[in-house]
């Protein structure tokens, strides 16, 4: 049994991938989830929480990660809703503390989530994967409704979306930095109170993009991050599909500098294809250009024994499902992730 707790992805009873498949894959610990029918900003129901950890229970999985409880707009933006919904976010921790939960990712990105500006990119081998490529991205205008992209919140009006892109303009890098120390101030008393880690997910791609600032994006800046609230339950999601997307960025360094604080990670692997350019691939290391194995070692190096989960797949074996998050890609994902890490963790032991 591997010291780092495996974990899958699951959206629900309407994803096609069903828990009764995710439990199939070798030594699946739990899933991660959310409950999916409250806006941002409101309150979930502990019944809601309660039936998707009976659900996972029912196939001997764990309900412990949920990935996420998004942060609404207000509180980014630091407005004059902020503090009524900051209160209702501390409820959710309360709430999913007494569930069970023991990890919250969440992420401070302006507007969007994740970022792809091809769904499904044709490879050589006859899979497709997500891409991004920003020329593209950059010709494209988010007033225009010309962007349908996995991370984007297409219910947006034109209007609602011109406000909030003026809004984020205003603000600017500094005054999100603000908006995020209040949030953490709040919340990371009543995670820790809650036995509950949180863990920021770090933006993706990382650098801004239509004049919308992201502040999570390299080691320096979740540095500062981490040491705003400098508490264990102040942590990280190591996301190592969305930070390496930057080649300067050393994902097996952060590892090893944010041990203690990396609470969840991510382990996916991308192809650089040119400044600013890349595509997902296959989770081994030979398949892309990050090293899984040399980031994988320095988390066993640390000690590190959290959550993981494989990260977006390819569509692969005539597969069609939602964009990163079939099961085929995944499952072997999961496996070499096991594999990888039970080398480690047992070559450490020596
Ligand atoms: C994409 C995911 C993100 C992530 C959020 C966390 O596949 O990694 O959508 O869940 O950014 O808040």
């Amino acid at each position: 049994m591997n010291n780092m707790k495996l974990t899958f992805r699951w959206y629900g009873e309407d994803d096609p991938v069903t828990l009764e498949k995710i439990s199939q894959i070798p030594s699946m610990t739990g899933i991660v989830s959310a409950v999916y029918d409250v806006k941002p900003g409101g309150v979930w129901s502990e019944e809601s929480i309660d039936r998707i950890k009976n659900q996972a229970n029912g196939h001997g999985l764990d309900f412990e990660v949920v990935e996420s409880v998004p942060v609404p707009e207000d509180i980014k933006l630091g407005n004059g809703k902020a503090e009524q919904l900051t209160g209702n976010y501390c409820e959710n921790i309360r709430r999913l503390g007494k569930a069970g939960i023991k990890c919250i990712c969440y992420n401070f990105m302006p507007v969007f989530d994740w970022l792809r500006s091809e769904l499904e990119h044709p490879q050589q081998d006859g899979a497709n994967a997500l891409a991004y490529d920003e020329q593209t991205v950059l010709n494209m205008d988010p007033l225009k409704g010309e962007l349908s992209l996995p991370g984007w919140d297409s219910s947006y009006t034109r209007e609602e979306m011109r406000g909030l892109l003026k809004a984020y303009e205003e603000i600017g890098e500094e005054r999100l930095w603000k908006n995020l120390e209040s949030f953490l101030k709040a919340v990371i008393p009543v995670a820790e109170e809650s036995g509950v880690n949180m863990a920021i997910h770090p933006d993706d791609p990382p650098w801004g993009m239509f004049g919308l600032p992201r502040i999570i994006t390299c080691k320096e800046n979740i540095q500062r991050m981490l040491d705003i609230v400098p508490s264990a339950n102040n942590g990280l999601t190591l996301c190592t599909g969305s930070l390496g997307a930057n080649p300067d960025n050393d994902l097996a360094d952060m590892a090893k500098s944010f041990a203690g604080r990396i609470h969840f990670v991510h382990l996916r692997n991308i192809k650089h294809t040119g400044y600013r350019k890349f595509e997902e691939v296959g989770h081994p290391t030979d398949c892309g250009s990050l090293d899984m194995y040399g980031i994988a070692k320095a988390l066993v190096d640390s000690g590190f024994d959290g959550y993981v989960r494989p990260d977006h797949g390819r569509m692969i074996w005539g597969e069609k499902g939602r964009y990163g998050y079939g099961l085929y890609d995944r499952a072997l994902g999961a496996a070499y992730l096991t594999g990888l890490f039970e080398a480690l963790e047992k070559e450490k032991v020596k």
